[in-house]
């Protein structure tokens, strides 16, 4: 992996990512396919065509259904999904942790039961890797415990020294699955991931150990679990100048347009989220207006598009009007259009960020942005 920064305005970086499976430009919004499938029927043709440079799948859920082994058979995610650009798989940590049921965390690794047919599981660093190596992903995140949003000081030390030497087994063995002959992408990356709750000592201590580990790239877990914006806010502006300024930085689960220009403000390259494909379902759109809900009876005869002069395949073809009757029929095509609007406002939004980077307006840009998603739909 290369990892090359073009330009940077304040802490705001404007980067390229050279992975196996291609490049990627960053700051970079990735697609969230959980399940292997963006949710909506959105295919991997549809994800070209709204310019995804990177989809994001779940070690969890592709264990518990279908399994990794199958998927190795196969010749591993990107032949399965056909999807031939970089995937990002996470590590089941988080997933586990909000999905699974009666679970137990052991010096070892977890012990839960599945969401699917309750049946026992047992994940550990190791396992995780030799998951996400069946998988063949582009980058493969670290196993991590994201400990809860009310956890205390005392909870939180413990955790995070426990996903500390977890780590070194990620790294350890994701090395010696690369080496091996028949694996799927011997040139795996591992990302690890910074913990520590709302406490900016044990943040810092944290991301200062991590870094002397030398890895492909560094996440911010742990926030976006329930604490305020500013808190995340402050938690950025703490940690991120303790991770390496060499390799790029992830910031996981977040978020909102506005979550994404204030993390773009504070260094952070990768982003993911599953509100533009949630939302979207809901029949929720985003415009640089701020959020429109579609089921609204203003929109009943309304024969613009989403969004004026958005080039995605929802709003060069169907009217306001005909995107929400086909919603309030419960038609697939309704959330699919709504989906596709989304995804591609949020990967227009981070091109219009790189490009902003690139010509030093970024700062204007977000100015603009956030007045003009406040101000509300014309
Ligand atoms: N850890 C992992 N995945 C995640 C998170 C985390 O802390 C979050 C937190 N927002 C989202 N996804 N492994
Ligand atoms: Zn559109």
């Amino acid at each position: 992996m290369e990892y090359e920064i073009l330009k940077t305005e304040g802490r705001a970086k404007r980067a390229r990512v050279s992975t196996v499976h291609g490049e990627i430009q960053t700051p970079v919004f990735m697609n969230v396919g959980t399940v292997a499938a963006i949710k909506g029927a959105v295919s991997t043709m549809d994800l070209k065509e709204i310019h995804t440079q990177v989809e994001l799948s779940n070690t969890y859920h592709l264990h518990v259904r279908t399994g990794d082994k199958l998927i190795k058979q196969f010749g591993g995610l990107h032949k399965f999904m056909n999807w031939d650009r970089p995937i990002l798989t996470d590590s089941g940590g988080f997933q586990v942790f909000s999905l699974a049921g009666m679970r137990k965390i052991k010096e070892e690794g977890v012990y839960f039961q599945s969401h699917i047919d309750g049946h026992r599981i047992f994940m550990g660093p190791e396992e995780s890797m030799q998951i996400q190596s069946n998988l063949g992903s582009t980058i493969a995140m670290a196993f991590d415990e994201c400990p809860s949003s009310v956890a205390d000081r005392s909870y939180i030390i413990n955790s995070v020294e426990r996903t500390t030497r977890w780590l070194a087994r990620c790294k350890t063995e994701m090395a010696r699955l690369n080496s091996l002959e028949d694996t799927i992408n011997p040139h795996q990356l591992l990302f690890g991931i910074n913990q520590g709750g709302v406490y900016e000592d044990i943040r810092i201590e944290h991301a200062k150990r991590i870094s002397e580990m030398d890895l492909d790239g560094y996440a911010v877990g742990g926030l976006a679990v329930g604490e305020s914006h500013e808190e995340m806010y402050r938690i950025l502006d703490a940690v991120v100048p303790y991770l390496p300024k060499n390799k790029p930085t992830y910031l996981m689960g977040v978020g909102t347009p506005a979550n994404i220009l204030e993390g773009v403000d504070r260094g952070i390259d990768f982003f993911d989220c599953v509100y533009p494909s949630r939302n979207g379902r809901h029949g929720h759109v985003y415009t640089k207006h701020g959020k429109l809900n579609l089921f609204n009876a203003r929109y009943e005869l309304d024969s613009r598009p989403i969004e004026e002069g958005c080039q995605c395949p929802a709003c060069r073809a169907y009217s306001r009007a005909y995107i929400r009757h086909l919603l309030k029929a419960k038609e697939m095509l309704g959330m699919r259009l709504c989906v596709l609007h989304n995804l591609y406002f949020y990967n227009n939004l981070m091109t219009e960020i790189r490009e902003s980077i690139d010509n030093g307006c970024f700062a204007e840009y977000k100015k603009n942005m956030l007045e003009s998603m406040a101000a509300g739909p014309q």
